[in-house]
């Protein structure tokens, strides 16, 4: 099934020069990259990128650690959208488990991430969860105009643009979409 993923190389990765790295290995796979941002996470988008964990007792060490403070505010990301056949287990097979302690040696997570002494995963990239996630954060994080294919319909209106479902809980199916012109 054709899937679409969001991959960011989280402050830590970009701090320690992962992130040629990482795209070298995404640019191994079939996986077509439609997407790419360099971005400074406010606290708003933290929030919302992790609403899913907002009761968690790591929460406020996350939202830290993901929009920068955790390195003296010197953190940006870089943020990929990445679309094609299987997506995600692709996706999340190259960055490894969540906790870096746990992945595959051989992944993102496990030759680069640790935890710190304060229990954040400092896990380096991230990679949605499964199709739904892939296309809320895909939506979050990108303006329809940026990104290359039409992956999700878009509405446009004097002369701004706009994701028609923003928080569009679909699966897409298919083959890879048509380029934009
Ligand atoms: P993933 O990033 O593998 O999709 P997730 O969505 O469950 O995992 O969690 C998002 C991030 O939150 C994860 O990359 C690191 C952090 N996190 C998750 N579980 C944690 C835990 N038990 N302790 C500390 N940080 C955690
Ligand atoms: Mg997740």
């Amino acid at each position: 099934m054709t899937e679409s993923i969001l991959l960011i190389v989280k402050p830590d990765g970009m701090i320690k020069g992962l992130a040629g790295h990482v795209l070298r290995r995404f640019e191994e796979t079939d996986l077509k990259l439609v997407g790419a941002r360099l971005a400074k996470v406010t606290d708003q988008l933290a929030a919302t990128h992790y609403h899913h964990l907002r009761d968690k007792p790591f929460f406020e060490e996350l939202i830290h650690f993901i929009t920068g403070r955790l390195y003296a505010g010197q953190g940006s990301v870089l943020a990929f959208a990445y679309t094609g056949e299987d997506a995600v287990r692709k996706a999340r097979a190259i960055a490894g488990a969540t906790n870096p302690e746990e992945a595959d040696y051989r992944s993102i997570r496990g030759s680069f991430g640790r935890v710190t002494t304060k229990g954040v995963f400092e896990n380096v990239v991230h990679v949605s969860s499964d199709a739904i996630e892939g296309e809320r954060e895909i939506k979050l994080w990108f303006h329809p105009e940026e990104i290359t294919v039409d992956l999700f319909p878009a509405i446009s209106a004097g002369g701004q643009s706009a994701w028609a479902d923003p928080g569009g809980p679909k699966t897409r199916t298919g083959p890879w979409p048509q380029e934009k012109v």
